[in-house]
């Protein structure tokens, strides 16, 4: 560990600032294994962490149901041959103490703790110039001082709670998902209402449908989801698995979303409709997010989608048996896939128990709360709990969440005023020496995520060990690189469906006032990887790097 010493350049601040060679901010998937990285390159290096233990976003998300929507295998380091062996997981989709089990097994299993600090919110970080380095502070005023900050701070973790008039002067309980009190809630004969029908609603909304004693769902959006077919793991599965990695992570990174399967090359239009309904059939008695694989076409050709989204509704219609409540459930307003793609366990078959009703506040907006309940503009909703399941500030949210300042002391968030503009995801020219894993520009959230932090932890510690070697203390982007990037991921995203889902949070619009710009890269994991790749291979073209 490196020794606290007074640093020069912070002289006009009290108290001494820890000097280190990095400072990483989080320690969920992305922080733990940037941490195990630099560290063995021999950095001095510190994780700054929020939470009171590691996790990241599922420290934070433990509402009922939640659960990851990868399956289980893939979920999951792939650095450590040793340690992909000796974890067992015990279902096909990992729930969300599962995978805090396994992260706190890695976190001891790689000695990662002694470098993470808890409880402490980065709340500033700056360039200083003078000396080349980044000064951090944290709410509880300690302070920072790195060659590299990393930023590790998640896709999803700015909660988005809505700002509903009189939510004040509720007389009971009301929660964000992403912020369950870590005991639990108790919803026993509650009335409990749920704003929100994103991935996060469909997967509570079942299970609190079970605890409570009336439900009342606040559905803005209707949704597509898929059966997640959810069961335990088959020993025999889990001993394939094993025997197989190195050809599963090799899939995984040769593929365009992360997920170890192949999207089919057919066409959803080339084969006769009874082929289509059939292959649709068995995709959704499979289940999963794999759905969307089902056919080559259904996220560029709004045709071969429209035979999909019909499917879905057509689902829908089966299995809800209430027929008002079938067609307020179907989605119209955006093509499957368009907005992430909930999976689910019995989501549309809770809306025929007799203690869940449906309120559509697209035709009936919710006005205001009371201190009682929920009032929409055609009726009044008693209820004793209010959970917003109500998503995030996608992106950028926990980023611009801290006060950033680069060269010259411009600010991130002025530079993101109109959207985020990056180089490759991972740096923003004017910032030198800062990395932002899955950051905006970089595939991300339309990946699965450990399979995008690790190429982007990989590229950042052969950047900074290929910096160390070379001499250079400094790297930065052009602006030029930069603009040409955010022109590419534009045009990624326009090649695809994805920007006509218009109230998506991948286009910043669940937000209110947040610009509206597509913020993943659509080109596709392992385009975007090789990518990465060449720009480190010739030198890191885009990129200035200084003595
Ligand atoms: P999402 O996908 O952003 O879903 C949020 C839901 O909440 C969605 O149905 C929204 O409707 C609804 N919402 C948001 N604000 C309001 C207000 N003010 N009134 C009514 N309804 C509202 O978040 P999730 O947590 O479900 O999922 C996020 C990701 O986490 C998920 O994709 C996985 O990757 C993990 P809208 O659709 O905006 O009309």
């Amino acid at each position: 560990m490196t020794v606290p010493q007074q640093s020069p350049s912070s002289a006009d601040t009290l108290g001494p600032a820890r000097e280190l060679d990095a400072v990483v901010v989080g320690a969920g998937f992305a922080g733990m294994y940037m941490l195990h990285r630099l560290r063995a390159l021999g950095l001095s290096v510190t994780v700054l962490e929020a939470g009171d233990g590691v996790g990241g976003t599922w420290y934070w998300n433990r509402y009922p149901g939640a659960r990851c929507d990868s399956e289980s295998y893939y979920y999951s380091y792939s650095f450590s041959d040793e340690l992909q062996q000796e974890w067992e997981w015990t279902e096909r989709y990992p729930g969300q103490p599962e995978i805090m089990r396994y992260l706190n097994h890695v976190a001891d299993r790689f000695d990662l703790r002694r470098d993470i600090r808890f409880g402490r919110r980065v709340t500033e970080a700056a360039f200083r110039e003078e000396t080349g380095r980044w000064e951090l502070r944290t709410d509880d005023g300690d302070r920072y001082s790195a060659t590299f900050f990393i930023t590790a701070v998640g896709c999803l973790s700015a909660a988005n709670i809505p700002q509903i008039a009189g939510l004040d002067t509720f007389g009971g309980e009301w929660y964000h998902t992403g912020r369950w009190p870590h005991e639990g809630v108790d919803l026993t004969g509650k009335r409990v209402g749920v704003v929100g029908t994103g991935s996060t609603g469909i997967q509570a909304i079942p299970v609190i449908a079970e605890q409570a004693d009336h439900l009342t769902v606040f559905q803005r959006t209707p949704n597509y989801s898929i059966p997640a077919r959810n069961g335990p793991m088959e020993r025999e599965f889990q001993r394939d698995v094993k025997a197989n990695y190195d050809a599963i992570r090799r899939q995984q990174r040769a593929s365009t979303n992360g997920h170890p399967f192949e999207i089919s090359d057919t066409p959803a239009l080339s084969v006769p409709d009874e082929e289509r309904r059939a292959v649709y059939e068995a995709a959704w008695e499979r289940g999963g997010l794999r759905f969307r694989a089902a056919f080559a076409d259904l996220l560029v050709d709004k045709e071969a989608n429209d035979t999909a989204s019909e499917f879905i509704r057509g689902k829908i219609r089966d299995i809800v048996l209430d027929p008002e409540t079938a067609e307020k459930l179907l989605p119209r307003d955006h093509p499957f896939a368009t907005k992430r793609p909930p999976i689910d366990t019995q989501y549309f078959e809770t809306y025929n128990r007799d203690n869940v009703t449906l309120v559509d506040v697209r035709q009936s907006p919710i006005e205001e709360v009371t201190s009682t309940g929920l009032r929409t503009s055609s009726a009044e909703y008693e209820l004793d709990v209010i959970v917003f399941a109500t998503g995030f500030d996608a992106l950028t949210g926990p980023l611009l969440n801290i006060d950033i300042r680069g060269v010259g002391g411009t600010a991130l968030r002025e530079k993101w005023s109109e959207g985020p503009r990056t180089y490759l995801g991972l740096h923003a020219a004017g910032f030198p020496n800062m990395f932002t894993i899955t950051g905006p520009g970089s595939p991300s959230v339309l990946t699965n995520m450990p399979t995008s932090i690790e190429q982007h932890v990989d590229w950042i510690a052969d950047c900074i060990e290929y910096l160390g070697s070379h001499g250079f203390d400094r790297i930065e982007a052009t602006v030029e690189a930069e603009d040409a990037w955010v022109e590419h991921v534009n045009e990624a995203a326009d090649r695809t469906l994805l920007p006509l889902a218009g109230s998506s949070w991948y286009l910043g619009a669940n937000v209110p006032g947040k610009p509206r710009v597509f913020m993943p890269y659509a080109g596709g994991f392992a385009t975007y990887a090789r990518r990465c790749d060449e720009v480190a291979g010739n030198g890191y073209e885009g990129f200035v790097l200084t003595m």
